[in-house]
């Protein structure tokens, strides 16, 4: 029931903390999930007025997962999302006039309209992507997982991705090397019952997809993802114990989308009749009439987020649509990094990340140096650059070959 936390799940601790929100938190939860509404409805008109170009994919009916999730995390922790993040995005804070602005392929936007609708970042909100490929932000989640606990950060890898995803060799994979190095990610499932056009039931032998999981060792949840406290409070419980050093944990929230895939989707595979039947759990109109009922917030007061949500919203899209369109001469810029002599090379952080391999690759023989690079011959491969180890200050061969064996965190 909204405004109660959900008794503890299998993911609870037992020093997990209780819920409790007041009805000005109360407000700002279902204020977040209208903003988020409304963010997506005007993407919509901009889209039909082709605006925004490319694809478009609308957590329509999803905002309580991204508003409950968002609100448990810390701005040390991280989000890694799927191409259907611009509300886990707006909820982490990313600001909407630089989403707005990412969403019309604008140099103001977030990733200088070089990402777009599928592949908003943020690096000072940590948010780290937007990720296209069905599955592909799990190991990124884990590797920034890894490189946190490495470094003593004490943060938390928020990582969002579709029911779909769970079928995808990816998420056996990296489920498994967290559970084994207890990584500190926080996998929430979206379980949407749709991946594209396949509906859940006819795509996997296991239908709660938690106990998926489960079975990899993941202690997991499922929660119901229409109700932003539940998932908030679920989230939390889970977030306290993957901070306490004790790993991984999993949250399924089951929620839907009420709009289609994208933008181009006939919806041949399900009723309206589901649709309308999936409206009455609807997160933003079922908090709104439960604050009313409950005497937790009057008219005028949520008419007021109201006219402040969609003031926001036209103040975005104006500050979007007088932004500057990227140069066609800027083009090539960031592509490669240009070093202090002018000369063209892997950026700066590519190349500390590949130093030691590098370095590694240029003591070996012919053959062991191939056999990781992926080249089929001696003239595919990539030769060493000579001088870039010298390049990533501290990097040594010591740290690649301690990255392959990692020891378990105590
Ligand atoms: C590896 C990969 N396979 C296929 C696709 C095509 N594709 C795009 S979205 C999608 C459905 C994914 O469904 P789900 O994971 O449930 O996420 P949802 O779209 O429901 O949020 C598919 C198959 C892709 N982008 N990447
Ligand atoms: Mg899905």
């Amino acid at each position: 029931m909204i405004g109660e936390a959900a008794p503890d799940g299998p993911a609870a601790g037992p020093d997990a903390p209780k819920l409790h929100l007041d009805h000005v938190r109360l407000q700002q939860m279902w204020g977040a999930m209208l903003r988020i509404r409304r963010f997506e409805a005007r993407c919509v008109e901009l889209y039909q007025a082709q605006q925004i170009r490319g694809f478009l994919h609308l957590c329509d009916g999803q905002e309580a997962v991204a508003v409950g999730v968002a609100a448990t995390l810390e701005p040390r922790d991280a989000i890694v999302a799927t191409y259907r993040e611009h509300g886990q995005a707006l909820a982490r804070g990313v600001p909407m006039k630089a989403l707005m602005a990412e969403m019309l392929g604008r140099l103001e936007g977030c990733c200088r309209g070089r990402g777009g609708s599928m592949h908003v970042f943020d690096a000072a909100t940590r948010f780290v992507g937007g990720n296209a490929i069905v599955g592909g932000g799990l190991p990124l989640a884990a590797g920034l997982a890894f490189a946190d606990q490495r470094l003593g950060r004490g943060a938390v890898t928020a990582c969002l991705f579709g029911e779909g995803a769970t079928g995808e060799g990816v998420f056996h994979e990296t489920l498994n090397l967290a559970a084994l190095w207890r990584l500190p990610v926080l996998f929430v499932c979206e379980n949407n019952l749709y991946s594209m056009g396949m509906p859940w039931a006819q795509a996997d032998a296991q239908q709660e997809v938690w106990r998926k999981a489960q079975a990899l060792g993941v202690p997991a949840e499922p929660v119901d993802g229409m109700d932003p406290v539940a998932v908030q409070a679920a989230a939390a419980r889970a977030v306290t114990r993957i901070r306490a050093g004790a790993g991984p944990r999993f949250l399924e929230c089951r929620t839907y989308r009420f709009r289609a895939h994208s933008m181009f989707d006939a919806q041949t595979y399900r009723t309206r009749e589901e649709v309308e039947q999936w409206r009455a759990h609807d997160p933003v109109e079922r908090l709104h009439r439960w604050l009313l009922d409950n005497h937790q917030a009057d008219a005028a007061t949520l008419a007021r987020i109201e006219a402040e949500v969609d003031a926001e919203i036209a103040a975005a899209v104006a500050f979007a649509q007088s932004g500057t369109l990227e140069p066609v001469g800027d083009l090539e810029r960031f592509v490669l990094a240009e070093g202090p002599d002018g000369n063209v090379g892997p950026a700066p952080a590519t190349a500390a990340a590949i130093a030691p391999a590098e370095a590694e690759a240029g003591r070996a023989g012919p053959a062991e140096a191939l056999a990781g690079s992926g080249a089929s011959s001696p003239a595919d491969a990539i030769p060493p650059r000579p001088g870039l180890a010298e390049a990533a200050p501290g990097a040594t061969a010591a740290d690649s070959a301690s990255c392959r064996a990692p020891r378990v965190p105590a």
